[in-house]
């Protein structure tokens, strides 16, 4: 055991820090698309700055906020709980290897020079700058993975006889699934990206879209995961209960590295290039990769129903008001646990193929990921920082007041943001489209649902900035803690009791590596059997480049 984590500290300060400022930028590329995206609002920017915004929303949150607050909190959570430092020189190398890799995929993004939105998808070029910096973040994560398992391995060594710790084992998992994920996205970016990009090179887009996907669904599980690992950790100590079940927390740990990447298809139901069958089977394991997530809803939800019980709360519903919703961490994560709910249901509609053709690419989609990685992960993120702000940098949070009121102000504007995209995608009203007016044509449900969805999103988007001044706030002139935050971080007995085969991750691994051939093999077998169709890559401006 060590005494103090000054160095795996100063690795987190900087890491959230900078999760922060990615935060505060996408956050503001996110209002003036929402305001661009409001019918009749008058236009402030032009198409190509639309999708240059649009390009940095996507990147800077959905890849730079998460990857960069994931790695600064799960060094905190798995050196707290195994008592345990982590290896600073593999910490610092994968910490500058990030930045740099995001700071130039940003730079290429700002100067207008990989307008291609988060997905990238070929023949749209982007400057190589844009590829090279991905790859680079990339291998700084792999390296930050490195460091992580070296902890487990080590405290498994030390507690024969105890099981994984819940909290450490949701980042390993997290990490599994990165590194099943991971590969094959670097594969496309060194042999299709980067060659596009410097050399001009023709690129098959269906293989670069499959190579992508193969990525880009586990990548949901790289965000969600840490906030379920910190809804398991974290409820039981805000609440000062038990977690219902620490089985069934290991059993969706693994589920969730058993089948969250032979699932990609999905996000190509209406693709002409992939087969009827491959996409079957990728569908069924999508329904059985919500099961996870079905289990923690059951797991978290009996666990509050236990909380509020033994805090007084009587009959079916009396536990919920009885719970703490004026602690914004509580509040954060209680909400979070709602709204997930929400875009669980509608995830689970995505994958089925038949309505996918109805909701493929309209606001629906973005209504499901603002419920998904916009709130369970960030609004959970969000809550997090109530606890590690103070604990990082020794002071009180600035305004109770504004934490508390932030949790609220954003569950009511999501809830309304995303119940109104996706009501308008059911009407048709598409995703990613600068001009929503089609001159005069707009049918009237695109204007009711985009016009409350922009009321629902300008709320959501306040209560960010209120989280930002917070923060800023805080750390400029938060007053010293007056004593360390009392929370029992290392194990509790009945969190690390007897090991069994839920804690043999080597078996889990290797399952997956079989579900992954079975959910690939005929997709991949398909696309190079039948010959790739290379095209030149095109400007996102229109024509040759
Ligand atoms: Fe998704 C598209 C299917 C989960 C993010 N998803 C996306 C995109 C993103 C995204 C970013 O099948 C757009 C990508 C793009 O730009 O094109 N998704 C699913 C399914 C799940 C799912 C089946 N998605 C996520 C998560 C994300 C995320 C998690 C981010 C963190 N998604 C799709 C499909 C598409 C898609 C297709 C492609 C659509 C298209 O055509 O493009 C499942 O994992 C969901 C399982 C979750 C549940 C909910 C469990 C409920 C819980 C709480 C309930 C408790 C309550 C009580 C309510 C089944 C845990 C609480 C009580 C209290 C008092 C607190
Ligand atoms: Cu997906």
């Amino acid at each position: 055991m060590v005494d103090n984590f000054n160095k795996e500290d100063r690795f987190s300060r900087i890491s959230i820090l900078f999760s922060f400022v990615v935060l505060a930028v996408g956050g503001l590329f996110g209002i003036i698309q929402l305001l661009n995206r409001t019918p009749y609002f008058p236009k402030f920017i032009d198409a190509s700055t639309y999708y240059l915004v649009l390009t940095g929303h996507g990147v800077l949150l959905a890849i730079a906020w998460t990857a960069f607050f994931i790695m600064g909190v799960g060094v905190i959570l798995v050196t707290r709980e195994t008592g345990l430092g982590v290896n600073s020189f593999l910490l610092n190398l994968s910490l500058i290897l990030s930045l740099i890799g995001t700071l130039m995929a940003a730079a290429a993004i700002l100067s207008g020079n990989a307008t291609v939105l988060y997905t990238f998808y070929a023949p749209l070029y982007a400057h190589p700058i844009f590829y090279i910096g991905a790859a680079l973040l990339i291998f700084g994560t792999w390296i930050y993975a490195v460091a992580i398992f070296q902890v487990y391995l080590r405290w498994r060594k030390l507690n024969p006889g105890k099981g994984a710790p819940l909290a450490t084992l949701g980042v390993v998992t997290t990490l599994i699934i990165w590194l099943e994920a991971t590969p094959i996205l670097v594969i496309d970016v060194l042999k299709n990206f980067i060659p596009m990009s410097i050399y001009k090179m023709p690129v098959d887009a269906l293989e670069a879209r499959t190579l992508f996907w193969y990525f880009g669904h586990p990548l949901v599980y790289f965000w969600i995961l840490p906030a379920i690992a910190f809804w398991y950790y974290g409820l039981p100590r805000l609440l000062g209960t038990k977690l219902f079940s620490v089985k069934m927390a290991k059993v969706a740990y693994i589920l969730f590295i058993l089948v969250s990447t032979p699932v990609g298809l999905h996000h190509q139901l209406v693709d002409p290039g992939a087969s009827d069958i491959a996409k079957f089977i990728h569908v069924i394991f999508t329904y059985v990769v919500a099961s996870p997530s079905l289990l923690t809803a059951f797991n978290v939800t009996a666990t509050l129903i236990k909380a509020g019980r033994e805090r007084g709360g009587k009959g079916l519903f009396g536990w919920i008001v009885k719970l703490p919703w004026d602690n914004p961490i509580f509040a954060a994560i209680g909400f979070s646990i709602i709204l997930f709910g929400m875009g669980g249901i509608s995830g689970i509609i995505n994958a089925s193929y038949v309505l996918n053709y109805v909701v493929h690419n309209t606001i629906w989609i973005v209504g499901h990921f603002h419920l998904t990685v916009a709130t369970a992960a960030t609004l959970t993120f969000m809550g997090a920082s109530y606890l590690i702000i103070p604990m990082l940098f020794n002071k009180n949070i600035k305004s109770v007041y504004l934490a508390r009121l932030q949790p609220y102000l954003w569950f009511i504007g999501m809830f309304i943001f995303s119940l109104a995209y996706h009501i308008g995608g059911v009407f048709g009203a598409p995703r990613r489209t600068y001009d929503v007016l089609y001159g005069g044509l707009i049918p009237k449900e695109w204007i009711y649902t985009l016009g409350i969805g922009a009321v629902g999103g300008i709320v959501f988007w306040v209560s960010g900035v209120i989280f930002i001044i917070q923060m800023l706030l805080t750390l400029s002139r938060g007053t010293r803690l007056s004593k360390q935050i009392d929370i029992k971080f290392t194990p509790m007995d009945y969190e690390v009791s007897r090991p069994s085969i839920l804690d043999r991750l080597g078996i889990w691994i290797i399952i997956a590596a079989l579900l992954i051939f079975i959910g690939y093999s005929i997709p991949l077998y398909d696309l190079y059997t039948r010959g790739l169709a290379p095209y030149p890559p095109i400007s996102p401006f229109g024509g040759k480049v």
